[in-house]
């Protein structure tokens, strides 16, 4: 059997509501569709490069220019049809890996398709629900963002993510914490943070917070094994996790004690695998982070997230949360307070919607 076709379409989504993080505030998300063919069944994959490069260093030009280039070429050059034989291949080209990542998780759902079980079945997942979470970004008020948490967990939700930064950290984890005492918690600062501002930082243990994820920058190892020395709240690396390398090295040198595992920045599911893995056997928690993901995208995380040491709520939530005319059928919600259920049909498990996908599409180009 050899892979027939590969098309690839880059998207443009608008938002339900704007998304500010600490390095930006965007009101759509651009990002790469991949489908791969054999025999008829198509494999779809989401690459979750943004536009910008200001969560990591891709972008989805510069993903688009290496799949076109180099790793939809190396697929037919090799005749590769399995996703495990495609991850060792693709390893060879350093970095991008949500290119590489993206475009094995369209190899995963092929080959489930034509195994004709779901996804987290192939992975070996232990579970047909999974804890589902919502990320909050920074508003323009304190109150704004009391209300938007308070919609949250009136629709369901049970674990509360709050993006911070310089100036919109305390004062908010006070602001929700006052009205929603016992609501799981943690913050998000996408790095934005030095070592000089430890004090701050430490400000924010008296909160209760599951964690503080990516205080400081994605290279900083060392600053976060020194932060978490001085610190009762867990950490938890969100950008500097890119490998299965870097995650043993946070953990060996306590830079954080629970990973968010996101399987587009690590390079796809192998290496997700084995990150997780070496986690479970340490006893350090994962979850899965999101990457405000098509429903494509996030079915594609609804079945890593049913792996064993998927231990702490994901940042998984239901489409309408993100976008108003979502990429699947059905959209995927909430089954019950705080969970989500893991779609059961082959593959990912949910119908990409073609006539959403190509009025969505910027681009589109086909190779053979
Ligand atoms: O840091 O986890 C992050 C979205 C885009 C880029 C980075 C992050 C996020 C989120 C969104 O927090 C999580 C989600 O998809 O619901
Ligand atoms: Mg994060």
């Amino acid at each position: 059997m050899t892979i027939e076709r590969i098309e690839m379409a880059l998207l443009k989504l608008p938002y339900v509501h704007f998304f500010e993080t600490s390095f930006s505030r965007d009101y759509d998300r651009t990002f790469i569709i991949a489908r791969v063919y054999e025999d008829g069944v198509c494999g779809y994959g989401e690459i979750v490069a943004e536009e910008a490069p200001l969560y990591s260093g891709e972008t989805t030009e510069g993903a688009w220019h290496v799949l076109k280039t180099f790793l939809i070429p190396m697929i037919f050059a090799g005749k590769i049809t399995e996703p495990e034989e495609y991850a060792v291949q693709a390893k060879r080209f350093r970095g991008n890996q949500m290119a590489r990542g993206g475009l094995e998780l369209a190899l995963w759902d092929l080959k489930a398709k034509k195994a004709g079980v779901p996804l987290a079945k192939l992975y070996g997942g232990v579970r047909d629900e999974i804890e589902a979470g919502v990320s909050c970004g920074i508003e323009d008020s304190l109150a704004d963002l009391v209300a938007r948490v308070d919609t949250f967990i009136g629709q369901g939700y049970r674990r509360i993510k709050l993006k911070i930064k310089h100036g919109w950290d305390v004062d908010a984890c006070a602001a929700v914490r006052e009205k929603f005492p016992d609501v799981l918690l943690q913050v998000d600062a996408n790095g934005a943070y030095s070592l000089a501002d430890k004090e701050q930082l430490k400000k924010l243990d008296p909160f209760n917070l599951l964690l503080i994820e990516q205080p400081f920058a994605p290279y900083d190892l060392w600053d976060h094994a020194k932060l978490q020395r001085e610190m009762k709240t867990p950490l938890c690396l969100d950008e500097s996790i890119i490998s299965f390398d870097t995650a043993r090295a946070a953990l060996e040198m306590g830079s954080c004690r629970i990973i968010n595992i996101k399987v587009g920045r690590v390079g796809g599911a192998v290496e997700m695998r084995k990150i997780h893995d070496y986690c479970e056997a340490r006893d350090v928690p994962v979850w899965c982070g999101g990457m405000l993901e098509s429903g494509i995208g996030r079915a594609h995380n609804l079945h890593i997230a049913t792996l064993p040491d998927f231990k702490y709520p994901n940042d998984l939530s239901a489409s309408r949360r993100y976008y108003t005319e979502d990429l699947i059928d059905p959209f995927i919600e909430l089954s019950g307070p705080g969970t989500i259920r893991v779609p059961d049909g082959p593959g990912i498990g949910v119908h990409p919607v073609e006539a959403r996908i190509a009025k969505a599409s910027l681009r589109k180009e086909i190779f053979k």
